[in-house]
């Protein structure tokens, strides 16, 4: 290895486990609320004591996709972080002001959903208008994780000082990109937020221009998901092949398929806006092309770590085409629940497809389908990959270790919510198909025609639902004897190293600036002149909508 790992320190481990915390408190809560949600969905069951539909939605909605993901991440990414570059005091400091500016916005904004005053969704659509409070909480949540941008740009650049010439540890090279992304696409929403919705919010501005705000919204949206997925990748790429006692296919390779996947992630926004009018269907199509491109990438990415298992089968002494598959060690959680994560990102991926390509993205927009592919995408390829990760990093933090039985429950609750996903993302799948749609309680619809067809389908995700709640139940079951009463003990770390015999990795892949005016400059092709457009002819702004949609 070129570079020497590191060491945490007490202080480091314990700032990675602040953010972990908040990201399983939040599987938790998160987490109750999809049952509720499908409860609900299924017609046999009201929600007690007033609490609306919306309002679980909203809570299930930001705590999973806003909260529970971003923790976690920044969490992980510290630890590769400090394993790799290390980190100072300052920096360390600077990382829990970071935290606690985080936790201040989460909890504001999670008090105001609870209260009903909020229930307007993860995307915040306007002219739904929630209350100022929760705009605020959203955009110190923002602020707060900037402070992690910087922070892990200035470890990478310290480390870089320290080390002329040399080519930066791969995994550091990883978060750097994430971060880059994030803060790229993060700007967008914390527009919007700042300059039209707290205003509007607090009543300094009487309209609010919707397709502004949307278009803004999914300019982050989009890259959000790729956000979510790159830290999966971190362990595809560079810790699963320790796991399963291999190397890494190709370090090049690798840091290539993170460069397009910054390029490309971010200026397709269009793509979750294609049944809106108002925009250009010549840009519309521009977005889609460039949604496509992803897919290189993405295949490169399935094309090595496939290969980091037949090479590491075949070094074990696999002989046929497929024999190199037994040699896989399917009984380790750490491998298996990620793996499970890799196969779901097929169907998830090819779903992508069909929801990016226009003609058929009329048939599933806005229905369920459109909450089967994200629950096969981030609930299952980025959670399970999550899961894994938990289950040698927790015990690396506390000092603790993974057991037999530990590793035993990890395969079961893996288990359980493959069976739990697969039988609520397939029943989504099949009723979007059939028109349902996404983002309705069963009593918006549950007297029509249509819907006594869904019925046997409601049922279904109502099930899957409540077998994926057991599941959240034993992971945070799992998560807390992790981090608490689990052997005291060492637990590796576990990062792959090349194959001997790697060609070098090229220096270009080096070029920061390179990969930043490249990224900038599709962002600008591909929004520019529809923005304009956006704004030259936008109609009167639209009035607040603040029905008490909590029913
Ligand atoms: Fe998506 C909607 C298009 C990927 C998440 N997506 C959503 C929403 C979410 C989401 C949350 O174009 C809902 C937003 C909302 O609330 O409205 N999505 C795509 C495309 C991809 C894609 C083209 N999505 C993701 C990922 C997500 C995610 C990843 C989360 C992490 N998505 C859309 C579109 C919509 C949308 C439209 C809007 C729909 C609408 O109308 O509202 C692509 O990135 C997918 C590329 C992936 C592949 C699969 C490759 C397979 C691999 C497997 C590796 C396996 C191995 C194992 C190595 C082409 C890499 C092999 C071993 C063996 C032994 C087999
Ligand atoms: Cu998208």
């Amino acid at each position: 290895m070129a570079y020497e790992e590191l060491t945490l320190s007490k202080q480091e481990k314990k700032l990675s486990m602040a953010f972990l915390h908040v990201a399983f408190i939040s599987l938790l809560i998160g987490g109750l609320m999809g049952l509720l949600q499908t409860l609900v969905r299924s017609g046999k069951f009201t929600l007690p004591w007033g609490i609306g539909y919306y309002q679980i939605l909203t809570v299930h909605g930001v705590i999973l996709g806003l909260v529970l993901t971003t923790y976690f991440i920044i969490g992980f990414q510290y630890a590769l972080m400090n394993k790799t570059v290390g980190m100072t005091i300052k920096e360390r400091k600077y990382a829990w002001f970071g935290f606690w500016v985080m936790l201040v916005g989460t909890i504001m904004t999670a008090t105001i959903i609870l209260l009903g005053q909020a229930s307007v969704l993860y995307t915040f659509y306007a002219p739904l208008r929630a209350h100022p409070v929760f705009y605020i909480g959203l955009a110190l949540v923002i602020i707060g994780s900037w402070i992690a941008v910087f922070v892990n740009f200035h470890q990478l650049y310290r480390w870089k000082k320290a080390h002329p010439g040399e080519k930066s540890p791969l995994l550091a090279y990883m978060v750097v990109i994430n971060m880059l992304l994030w803060i790229i696409a993060s700007a967008g929403v914390a527009a919007s937020v700042l300059i039209q919705f707290i205003p509007w919010s607090l009543g300094y501005q009487e309209t609010i221009n919707v397709l502004v705000s949307r278009t803004l919204f999914w300019y982050f949206g989009h890259p959000l998901v790729y956000f979510w997925l790159l830290p999966a990748y971190m362990a595809w790429y560079a810790i699963i092949p320790k796991i399963i006692g291999g190397r890494i296919f190709s370090d090049a390779l690798a840091r290539l398929s993170f460069v397009l996947l910054l390029m490309f992630s971010i200026p397709v926004g269009f793509h979750h806006q294609l049944t809106e009018p108002g925009i250009d269907p010549t840009w519309k199509f521009v977005q889609v092309v460039l949604t496509f491109m992803v897919v290189i990438p993405t295949l490169m990415t399935a094309f090595s770590i496939f290969a980091t298992f037949e090479l590491t089968g075949r070094k074990k002494g696999a002989k046929g085409i497929f024999s190199w598959l037994k040699k896989l060690p399917w009984k380790d959680v750490r491998f298996l629940a990620p793996f499970i994560g890799m196969l779901a990102f097929i169907p998830g991926g090819a779903g992508g497809i069909i929801n990016a390509s226009h003609q058929l993205n009329a048939v599933i927009h806005n229905t369920i389908w459109v909450t089967g592919h994200f629950h096969l995408t981030i609930a299952t390829t980025v959670m399970l990959t999550f899961f894994g990760i938990t289950y040698w990093l927790v015990p690396h933090l506390t000092g603790r270790t993974l057991t037999k039985g530990m590793n035993r429950l990890g395969v079961i609750q893996a288990i359980i919510w493959t069976v739990g996903m697969t039988i609520m993302s397939g029943a989504m799948h099949i009723i979007g198909l059939f028109g349902a749609p996404r983002r309705s309680a069963f009593s918006q619809y549950g007297g029509t025609e249509q819907a006594s067809h869904w019925i046997s389908y409601q049922m279904a995700q109502a099930i899957g639902g409540s077998i994926l709640f057991i599941g959240i139940l034993l992971m945070v079951y799992i998560f807390i004897k992790l981090a608490f009463f689990a052997p005291i003990g060492e637990t590796e770390f576990p990062i792959a190293q090349e194959e001997p015999d790697a060609q070098p990795t090229p220096k270009f892949l080096e070029n920061w600036k390179l990969w930043i005016i490249l990224t900038i400059a599709l962002i600008l092709f591909a929004y520019t002149i529809p923005f304009i457009d956006i704004i030259h002819n936008s109609p009167p702004g639209s009035v607040p909508f603040d029905w008490p949609i909590g029913r």
